[in-house]
């Protein structure tokens, strides 16, 4: 047997495991590691003795373990926040109101701009450690906030040094059709020729780039701007996302299909067609409950057509400044509980094995099978529901990634006081 084993023993797993039933749950169980590897897993009884003779172990009290969670659609690198939009909206201000107040996405963009790569880091960290104290392994990260070619790259360089700053695993989406920038206001063709397309292969090139996403919307791009955004993707070999039927019915969904979309999200105003398309196309429907919550949306995600179809559902906390600024993946699956009737299943399916396949990733993490990354989670629980049912209460007893445990590592985490 290759390299040192360690062994979690005493233990209940939720391992998702899509070739056992339902969580594919396993009690009395253990957990063997091998580096960054998974080389076991099933009930002790059954466990190998060349495990236990050689093995070093650590008993779980008959805690529960999950896959790590994943953050499968951030804004996390932003500068600055928009409190005083929220204080503006919540005393009765209008959307033009507030735009001429600066606020609004343009506000989150002009101060991205003005923020070096070091300080889009130093200020999304704390963002990113609220993430892993929860349990989170990987995160995807977009950019979207800078809008020209030189901000884009410097949000994705801010990104993927995140990654070598902590124990997680980041992916990155070019976002570069997320909003028109005051410059190029009633021009997107333009924008689109002289920066989105650009800056696609610039941070293409300098290998910053995991998959491109865009904002298909009538205050952002149309169908028809999305599909050029999407055929360069294509012709570089990149996989697409696509912020999808979120206010308004486009045929988002469907679009995304079209183009064999990793995952669409949002998705209140999906149609059966897109559903059904998304379903074919192994789409992932990528659920954002905070984003709802917090625009006080009405018209939910079509969580039962995506039943009916077989479309996949994944929960994110899409973390903006703007419109969820929210970084707690449980109150995620709260929220996809309460308000989107999902199951306590479906939540926690949704923010690891569907979370991974919106990544395009799970072949790597998103189950506890043989064979993949040691990515996983030990909670104080006594049964799984209460990950989904608790709201404000984080019951994470240790958080392993890479088949290294965070109570091994002298994890800094930043004060929660600086967050901005
Ligand atoms: N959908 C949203 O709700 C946000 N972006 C997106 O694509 C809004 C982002 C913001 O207001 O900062
Ligand atoms: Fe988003």
């Amino acid at each position: 047997m290759a390299g040192r084993v360690r062994i979690w023993r005493n233990a209940n797993l939720i391992t998702l495991d899509p070739s056992r039933e339902g969580l594919g749950l396993i009690e009395d169980a253990v957990l063997a590691v091998s580096g960054e590897r998974i080389v076991h897993v099933g009930p002790d009884a059954d466990l190998p003795t060349d495990f236990t003779a050689q093995a070093e172990s650590v008993d779980c009290g008959g805690r529960w373990i999950t896959p790590g969670l994943i953050d499968c659609h951030t804004h996390l690198i932003h500068s600055g926040n928009r409190a005083r939009e929220f204080e503006m909206r919540l005393a009765g201000a209008s959307y033009e109101e507030i735009a001429r107040a600066g606020g609004g996405i343009v506000s989150s963009v002009r101060h991205v701009r003005a923020a070096s790569e070091a300080e889009l880091v130093a200020e999304s960290l704390p963002r990113l450690d609220a993430l892993l104290a929860e349990g989170v392994t990987t995160v995807e990260i977009k950019s979207g906030y800078g809008l020209t070619v030189a901000d884009e790259i410097k949000m994705l360089a801010a990104a993927r040094r995140l990654g070598e700053q902590r124990p997680v695993g980041v992916t990155t989406t070019y976002l570069g059709a997320h909003a028109v920038p005051a410059e190029y206001k009633g021009r997107n063709g333009a924008f689109i020729d002289e920066i989105v397309l650009p800056g696609l292969e610039a941070a293409h090139a300098a290998g910053l780039v995991d998959a491109v996403d865009g904002f298909c919307e009538g205050i952002a791009f149309s169908p028809a701007e999305m599909r050029r955004v999407f055929d360069h993707a294509a012709a570089h070999g990149l996989p697409v996302k696509l912020h999808a039927d979120q206010l308004s019915d486009l045929d988002g969904a469907a679009l995304a299909a079209s183009y064999g979309a990793l995952s669409a999200d949002h998705l209140e105003y999906t149609n059966a067609a897109g559903a059904a398309a998304m379903a074919a196309s192994g789409t992932v429907a990528v659920l954002l409950p905070g984003a709802y919550y917090f625009i006080r949306e009405t018209r939910k995600p079509p969580v039962d057509l995506f039943r009916a179809h077989g479309t996949a559902m994944a929960l994110a906390t899409d973390c903006n400044p703007g419109t969820s600024p929210l970084t707690s993946l449980l109150l995620t699956m709260n929220m996809g509980a309460t308000l989107f009737g999902m199951t306590v299943a479906e939540c926690l399916a949704g923010v690891t094995r569907e979370a991974a396949r919106a990544l395009g990733r799970l072949d790597e993490i998103g189950t506890l099978e043989v064979g993949k990354r040691a990515d996983f989670c030990l909670w104080s629980i006594r049964e799984p529901a209460e990950l989904v049912y608790r709201m404000g209460f984080n019951p994470l007893h240790d958080r392993i990634f890479g088949g290294v445990a965070d109570r091994d590592r002298a994890l800094p985490i930043a004060k929660r006081g600086d967050i901005r």
